[in-house]
């Protein structure tokens, strides 16, 4: 399984529950008796339909949903509510739930506006990179918030943001009761647990470097191509950035659950030469969280309204170094 499935699936159910799956890999007397879609999926159905058309259309968050709905075990489903093709009890189950998660998906895309430019401050010294909100942050920066979340209100993370001519740099102090970060090798797996994920995305190129930073002093760093026309797009994380700095610090004990975490914070300094830009675009900053705990229960968090998944650049916001 691709990485990028193995994300969706895991942030789908995360978020959701289990409501998109993948093809069945079990014989069909298992997955329950032949069912006919009642009428009030093919309503819905045909309601959701109506929602991708518009959604092609306006070109915004719900395109990429619309992707989402186009997955080659996705879209059977769909069909077959809409038309009132027979299924299996699991199937029908499936997608009725892929249904109504991309039907909210696709709604709630529509409020969604692209955010007004930010503005990153330039700084007169060096900051140093060590996790912590040290006084080298008392000059200009940028402050925003990671508060957008879809299901379950977590404590807002402060995201700092300033530059000088080298670097971009940025201070992410995050509250967590829980913090759980399994020790990865660099490119692990680490956006199943907690860490903070950073998108950097060029709209000429439709190039973006993806930096995912565990609390644990993890990264996985990926240089990515965005397919506007498909769910996805290409990803590598064979990629490393050259230059890179980053820095954790933990104010309480990651992986252990008997006690009660105060939260983490994630610095880093990115080095302006390896961003792709375009002439004449804004580049598009998306600072997110995953939140994972003790439980096993999270959440996906981001500075911006975003619908979908991380890798919906149309939710991003445009910067311009000052
Ligand atoms: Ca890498
Ligand atoms: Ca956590």
């Amino acid at each position: 399984m691709h990485t990028w499935i193995a994300f969706i699936l895991s942030a789908t159910m995360l978020l959701t529950g289990p409501c998109i799956a993948v093809a069945d890999q079990v014989p069909i007397e298992d997955l329950g008796p032949a069912t006919r879609p009642a009428v009030e999926d093919r309503a819905s159905a045909m309601e959701l339909f109506d929602l991708l058309g518009q959604a092609d259309e306006d070109a915004k968050a719900g395109v990429e949903v619309a992707n989402n709905a186009r997955l080659p075990w996705v879209m059977p489903g769909l069909i077959a509510l809409r038309d009132g093709t027979e299924l299996r009890q699991k199937q029908l189950d499936r997608a009725r739930g892929a249904l109504g998660w991309l039907r909210q998906g696709l709604i709630d895309a529509k409020s969604i506006t692209q955010p007004e430019r930010l503005l990153i401050p330039r700084v007169r010294s060096r900051i140093a990179i060590d996790g912590k909100l040290s006084e080298d942050w008392n000059g200009p920066h940028a402050e925003v918030a990671i508060e957008f979340d879809h299901v379950k209100k977590v404590a807002p993370a402060s995201v700092r943001l300033a530059h000088d001519d080298e670097f971009l740099y940025g201070l992410v102090m995050v509250p967590d009761a829980s913090i759980v970060a399994p020790v990865l090798e660099r490119d692990g797996e680490i956006y199943n647990s907690d860490c903070v994920e950073v998108f950097l995305y060029d709209p000429g190129t439709r190039d973006y470097w993806e930096l995912n930073f565990s609390p644990s002093g993890v990264v996985r760093d990926t240089y990515n191509t965005k397919d506007l026309k498909s769910w996805g797009g290409t990803f590598r994380p064979d990629r490393n950035m050259d230059g890179l700095k980053w820095a954790h610090a933990a104010n309480g004990k990651v992986n252990d659950a008997s006690d009660v975490d105060q939260g983490y914070g994630i610095e880093f300094a990115i080095p302006i030469k390896n961003l792709p830009r375009t002439a004449g675009q804004d580049l598009r900053l998306f600072v997110a969280r995953v939140d994972r705990n003790a439980t096993g229960e999270g959440s996906l968090v981001a500075h911006v309204p975003w619908v979908g998944w991380f890798h919906n650049v149309w939710c991003y916001q445009p910067i311009e170094f000052e």
